[in-house]
């Protein structure tokens, strides 16, 4: 359980935190993986959503996935990809959030994923939670909890490490 001093901090105004659907890049499983390509090489990112014509979450694409592909089809050119669509090399999307509020969750997710996306109870994507805006958050804690708190160490000897 995450400390409510350091949540409430963390957590404050939780929709800031999210980076909306209009400005996130992303594919439909439609696409052909050139297509793919060029977005992703464009937008200059590792890996993005993958949507459908309603806007429902369906999957990810990270650029690893295109190169996996490519590599299948023994001196392939870049050109090949458009015999391939994104559904051909999509990833499931294994963790996602409904809430920006579930903090604890997405924590513990953004330890091994670059991102988490948000989606609605009918799954229609809302956004992403990224490492880098948490980590913001995290940064103004540091730097900050003592404005809101006052900290003491529980046994205070000097050298000890806390545990
Ligand atoms: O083009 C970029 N612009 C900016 N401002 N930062 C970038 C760019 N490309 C990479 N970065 C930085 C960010 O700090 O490198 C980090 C890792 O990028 P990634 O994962 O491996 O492509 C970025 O960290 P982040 O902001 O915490 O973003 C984490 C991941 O979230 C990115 C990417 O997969 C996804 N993402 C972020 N913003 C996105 C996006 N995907 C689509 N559209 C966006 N607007």
């Amino acid at each position: 359980m995450i400390d409510p001093a350091v949540e409430q901090m963390l957590r404050k105004d939780p929709k800031s935190y999210v980076i909306p659907a209009e400005v996130v890049a992303n594919v439909t499983a439609t696409n052909t993986l050139e297509h793919a390509l060029m977005v992703l090489s464009k937008v200059g990112y590792t890996r993005i959503p993958v949507l459908d014509a309603d806007d429902h979450l369906q999957g990810l694409l990270p650029l690893a996935a295109i190169t996996d592909q490519l590599l299948k089809v023994p001196g392939a050119a870049v050109e090949q990809l458009s015999n391939y669509t994104v559904a051909d090399a999509m990833r499931p999307v294994e963790h996602w959030v409904d809430d920006p509020a579930r903090l604890e969750t997405i924590l513990s997710y953004l330890v091994d994923e670059p991102f988490i996306p948000l989606i609605d109870e009918q799954q229609v994507f809302q956004g992403i939670i990224t490492r880098r805006e948490i980590l913001k958050r995290v940064n103004y804690l540091a730097h900050n909890l003592d404005e809101n708190y006052e900290v003491t160490p529980r046994v205070p000897v000097i050298g000890r490490d806390i545990k």
